[in-house]
């Protein structure tokens, strides 16, 4: 970075600690990753200096030869990647992806079906204070208080009682298999459209860890930074009938210039998803989520629906006379990075919570496995059960610090 250092040494000191904070911190947060180095430089690169708005070869501008080769690669290899019918690689991230499906088929004020944010739905799902929220009405079905799980004869009830435009499932925070055909039935019913938001699992189905959205969704929207590792970034896959309406309602609907150097960057991911690395990969992920499940389990801790299928868990701290904040708190002073996070049915305020929520994607990047995943587990008990001991933080620090040094990040190769 010697032109930063020399332009703008602030911001490249930022930079730099951030490197540092990544590479000696375990980095737990379910939607965030570790992405190439071939990425960055994707996403660091020129293609951000052009404007295109438009599609590939159909540009208000001139000038677009290359950042077209970027923008048909990035199509081809999603193409490939989840077996669509069609693509758009536009939207700038998750909730413009969101938006993008809503301005292609529904009318102001028009009803979705989502999941309850505290349940497990996204803020752009319909959340008052959301677009989503304010430009639609929005009807809420959640998971089963007894299970935990979603309770599919639960939600066709709703779907029934509420005759909803559409309905969405996929969500930030359920560690549970999500069944897509369900859903589809459900809509189906009801003559909805259905929309499934992959964002947290799109690397897990890209590989087959996860049953796939795609036959049974109109529209699978996704980000693509969190399991699929890629850069910061948003996408929707639909059905060839809605191609049009949705490419129109990406632009010039609601974006202007694509990001063509994030694009480029999608392109990369997504060619790295194709490999067979990758499919390890995603393996690897949801063995290690399931190895700190095990270990939180034993260390008597209680898990939302009591486990995990995929590469997150909720912990559950009403047990444990702690709140999701202070959790977070004494957890980031022993270098253990996670959010704070909301459970089903929480009286507490969302600033608060009542639980935690834990991610794999990040740590597995690493080359971390199961006996990795133990010694996390144990370390995030000894943290919970002492939140005020000093001690035992800097003590739990200094095993963080040897357990990140021996799974180097950003120092040489990939
Ligand atoms: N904010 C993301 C998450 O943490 O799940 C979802 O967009």
């Amino acid at each position: 970075m010697s032109s930063l250092v020399d332009v703008d040494p602030d911001i490249a000191k930022a930079i730099s600690e951030e490197i540092l904070r990544e590479r000696n911190n375990l980095q737990l947060i379910a939607s965030e990753n570790h992405t190439s180095r071939a990425v960055l430089e994707a996403q660091g690169s020129v293609m951000t200096n052009k404007y295109a708005e438009g599609y590939s070869h159909k540009r208000y501008y001139g000038g677009c030869r290359c950042v077209d080769v970027a923008e048909d690669l990035a199509i081809e290899r999603a193409k490939k990647l989840f077996n669509c019918e069609h693509v758009n690689v536009q939207p700038h991230a998750g909730s413009q992806a969101n938006m993008g499906v809503y301005f292609s088929i529904l009318k102001l004020g028009d009803t979705i079906l989502s999941m309850e944010l505290s349940h497990g739905g996204h803020l752009s799902h319909g959340s008052p204070v959301s677009f989503s929220g304010k430009l639609y009405n929005i009807e809420y079905y959640g998971v089963s208080r007894e299970t935990e799980m979603l309770d599919y004869d639960d939600v066709m009830n709703k779907a029934r009682e509420v005759n909803p435009d559409l309905i969405v499932c996929g969500y930030s925070a359920y560690p549970r298999i999500v069944d897509f055909k369900a859903f589809r039935e459900i809509a189906d019913e009801v003559d909805a459209y259905l929309m499934a938001d992959i964002a947290h699992i799109a690397g897990l189905i890209a590989a087959d860890e996860h049953p796939s959205s795609i036959p049974h969704a109109d529209f699978t929207t996704t980000t693509t930074h969190k399991t699929l590792r890629g850069p910061r970034g948003g996408m929707v896959m639909c059905k060839k009938e809605y191609a049009k309406a949705l490419d129109k309602a990406v632009f010039p609907g609601m974006q202007g210039g694509p990001f063509m150097h994030a694009i480029a960057a999608k392109a990369v991911c997504f060619k790295e998803a194709l490999g067979t690395e990758f499919r390890e990969y995603a393996k690897q992920i949801i063995r290690n989520s399931q190895k700190i499940a095990d270990v939180l389990l034993d260390e008597g801790f209680r898990l939302v629906s009591g486990g995990t299928d995929n590469h997150l868990m909720l912990v559950d701290l009403r047990e444990k006379n702690m709140n999701g904040k202070e959790a977070e708190a004494a957890l980031q002073d022993s270098g253990i990075t996670l959010n704070k996070n909301a459970i089903p049915f929480d009286e507490q305020k969302p600033w608060i919570t009542s639980g935690i929520r834990i991610g794999t994607p990040s740590v597995t990047t690493r080359g971390m496995k199961e006996s990795e995943m133990e010694e996390i587990g144990l370390l995030i008990s000894r943290v919970l059960k002492n939140p005020g001991d000093a001690k035992i933080k800097i003590k739990v620090r200094e095993d963080v610090t040897k357990l990140c040094s021996r799974f180097p990040l950003y120092e040489s190769g990939k």
